[in-house]
């Protein structure tokens, strides 16, 4: 398929699921606005409608809490009965949204609405309303990034503590299995939505939502504070993807500090801190690969899968290790199409279900960004390319088999349309 129908077939895909003051990720599985589904798909809007872009952002922003957490749900009122779990689930949450008619979930998302907003204003050739955008959105996100770093920090370590998988955005990937093993079971009993329009076994197991649901209870009992969460709870991490990105963040926010005339947001000495801090959690020598730390148990959490390759995408990485984490992970991913985001060979691999191995759009693009920043430009072009073709061939699917190519999850999902269009631009 010629680039022009593929960009013109991406753009359908987020004018269907636009509900005119956000876009939803998939309008019958996701009908709520998702944080980084949504500062991808402002990325993607971006390269034909500035100004639907810029609102995007801008409604992800209103979703803010008073103490700066951005949350990774924002509810549509309208629609409340067709996704689980819904408001009531996080009944304290409410009181800290900073404007009370609006309702979310209690808890974030990697913080890549910050790259967003920085990518989404350097594609405003007029200087003017480039910079009134970033004055408008810059105070909202250096809250939020100092969130992160001052509720967020778990004593020792200047690092983000990550409090659900859902946060992570990675819910059932492997990384995050040693949640089963602590067998959590919620009180309050529910019934799960999202296997409705796709087959359950592509779906998170119940035992999966079992320890969800339970952890929403404890973080709602804590009323959002990591400290009374962490003292009764066996989920607390340092995701090394979720930790990349906010040091993207904190630097493109200091970009966005100069533009307007404002002082570095966040300090060399911090930053410095912080990169060395990450060089000493996430890399595992053994594996050859970034990793994520158990801050509960205090080790890392040795399992390999494509988050330490999309972690290259922060910009922190020590650059003779880009190199050698890409070809580790491809030699481990041998059969698969780029980038599965757990290998063939490891035990955990399912090509069909969700987080387990699948290629997802998002994690691509994150990846073949990372790629270019470190020099590898070759590398960059065949994750750019390969995950054009999957979508050529697929369709704008929610996630992709990564030993078929055929599409899983939902169909004409917004962030695959999105990224699409992006590394379509990129190529111009
Ligand atoms: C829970 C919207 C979201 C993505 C996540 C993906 C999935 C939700 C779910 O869908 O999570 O937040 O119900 O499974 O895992 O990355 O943001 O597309």
């Amino acid at each position: 398929m010629p680039d022009q129908r593929l960009a013109a077939g991406a753009r359908r895909v987020l004018r269907a699921n636009d509900t005119g003051r956000w876009t939803v990720p998939s309008p019958a599985q996701y009908p709520h606005q998702w944080n980084w589904d949504s500062a991808f798909v402002a990325v993607g809007l971006a390269t034909f409608d500035w100004e639907r872009a810029a609102a995007e952002i801008d409604a992800i922003l209103e979703a803010r809490w008073r103490e700066g957490m951005l949350p990774h749900v924002r509810y549509d009122p309208r629609r409340t009965a067709d996704y689980f779990p819904g408001p009531d689930r996080w009944p304290r949450a409410q009181a800290h949204v900073a404007d009370s008619a609006v309702r979310t979930s209690g808890i974030t998302n990697p913080p890549i609405v910050v790259t967003a907003t920085l990518l989404v204003g350097r594609r405003q050739p007029n200087r003017e309303r480039r910079l009134a955008f970033w004055r408008r959105t810059y105070p909202v996100l250096r809250r939020f990034v100092e969130y992160l770093s001052h509720r967020r920090r778990v004593p020792g370590s200047p690092l983000v503590a990550v409090v659900h998988p859902w946060e992570s955005g990675w819910d059932n990937s492997p990384r995050w299995d040693h949640l089963r093993g602590a067998g959590l079971r919620p009180r309050r009993p529910f019934t799960r939505q999202d296997a409705r329009g796709v087959p359950a076994s592509d779906r998170p197991s119940d035992a999966d939502y079992d320890g969800y649901l339970a952890l929403v209870e404890l973080l709602d009992e804590a009323d959002y504070e990591l400290g009374t969460y962490r003292a009764r709870s066996p989920f607390c991490v340092h995701d090394v993807l979720a930790d990349a990105l906010w040091y993207r963040a904190a630097r493109d926010l200091a970009e966005m500090a100069g533009e307007l005339g404002e002082p570095p947001p966040v300090s060399r000495w911090r930053l410095d801190r912080f990169a060395a801090a990450f060089e000493e959690r996430h890399w595992d020598p053994d594996l050859g690969l970034y990793v994520d730390w158990d801050c509960v148990a205090g080790r890392r959490i040795a399992r390999p899968t494509a988050a330490g390759l999309a972690a290259l995408a922060g910009g922190l990485i020590v650059p003779e290790r880009a190199a050698a984490t890409w070809e580790r992970y491809a030699a481990l991913s041998a059969g698969a199409r780029a980038v599965c985001t757990v290998p063939p060979g490891d035990p955990a691999f399912d090509a069909r279900r969700y987080w387990r191995g699948p290629v997802w759009a998002p994690v691509n693009w994150l990846v073949a960004d990372g790629l270019a920043s470190a020099g590898l430009r070759a590398e960059a072009a065949s994750v750019r390319d390969g995950t054009l073709d999957l979508v050529r061939e697929a369709g704008f699917a929610e996630y992709f088999d990564p030993l078929t190519g055929e599409p899983c999850g939902a169909g004409d999902f917004s962030w695959t349309a999105a990224v699409t269009l992006d590394l379509l631009a990129r190529a111009d």
